[in-house]
């Protein structure tokens, strides 16, 4: 197994955010913070996907897939020391809200764009633009008929939109608990203030709710968050400034 150049392949930019997937945002945001050097695909062929989503990377002569173990891979063969200053129960906390966003909360993502009635004629519009000529037309109804049935089996598809809206407004109140006052996530007052790995995936996946300009009863939990909106576009003018942020009003 060789390492070198990273090549990301992802989705590619969309609804005002660097990739229209907050997992291809997480992978992205990961990489800026901690300075890796790589290159990016933004139409790779999902045929060549290890496990057929995106994101995935090519490092060297080695393919991965998965945000989590892309992100350990990373870490350990690059030798990144970005949360060893994590305590046990930081590191336990971190994982275990991670897990919330990524299993959970991303369905009420998936929800917002693709699910939500009001939403889908201007998602369509903007996502018929990342997808080929002439066939992405064809194929986003057969998308959604595949996402429908996922969010079913999941579970999220099968509550109202005010539970889904619920759901969102427990797991962004337990972020802004946990962020306090503090400008990163686990910042030590008189210590060391740099953001950590968990400030990253939380970034992409609230902004990915933030960003896109579809009114949702979930993106209207959002007013009840205002440190983790700032903490949103803190991330974002860091990692991605060339991107500036429009965010419509809640
Ligand atoms: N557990 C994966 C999830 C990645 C994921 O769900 N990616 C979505 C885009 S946001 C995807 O590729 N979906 C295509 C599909 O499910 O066919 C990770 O952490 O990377």
């Amino acid at each position: 197994m060789t390492h070198g150049r990273i090549l990301l392949n992802q989705a590619g930019p969309g609804l005002g955010l660097p990739s229209v997937s907050p997992f291809c945002m997480r992978l992205e945001a990961f990489l800026r913070l901690v300075g890796l050097d790589y290159e990016v695909d933004n139409k790779p062929a999902l045929g060549k996907a290890p496990k057929g989503k995106v994101p995935w990377i090519d490092d060297g002569d080695t393919s991965l897939a998965d945000t989590h173990f892309i992100i350990e891979h990373l870490k350990n063969t690059r030798g990144l020391t970005i949360d060893a200053r994590l305590s046990a129960a930081q590191r336990a906390t971190a994982h275990a809200c991670t897990r919330m966003l990524t299993e959970s909360f991303y369905w009420v993502l998936v929800h917002s764009r693709w699910l939500y009635p009001p939403s889908w004629a201007p998602f369509k519009r903007e996502f018929v633009t990342i997808m080929p000529p002439v066939v992405g037309h064809l194929i986003i109804p057969l998308i959604r008929r595949g996402i429908r049935k996922q969010a079913h089996a999941h579970g999220m598809g099968r509550h109202s939109d005010a539970e889904i809206a619920a759901l969102a407004r427990a797991d962004l109140e337990a972020l802004e608990a946990l962020l306090g006052d503090r400008e990163w996530f686990f910042a030590q007052v008189d210590g060391d203030a740099a953001p950590t790995s968990f400030d990253a995936t939380v970034y992409a996946f609230v902004a990915h709710l933030l960003v896109p300009p579809f009114d949702t009863p979930q993106r209207r939990e959002l007013k009840r968050v205002p440190k983790l909106i700032e903490h949103t576009e803190r991330m974002h003018a860091r990692l991605f400034p060339e991107l500036p942020l429009e965010v419509s009003p809640l």
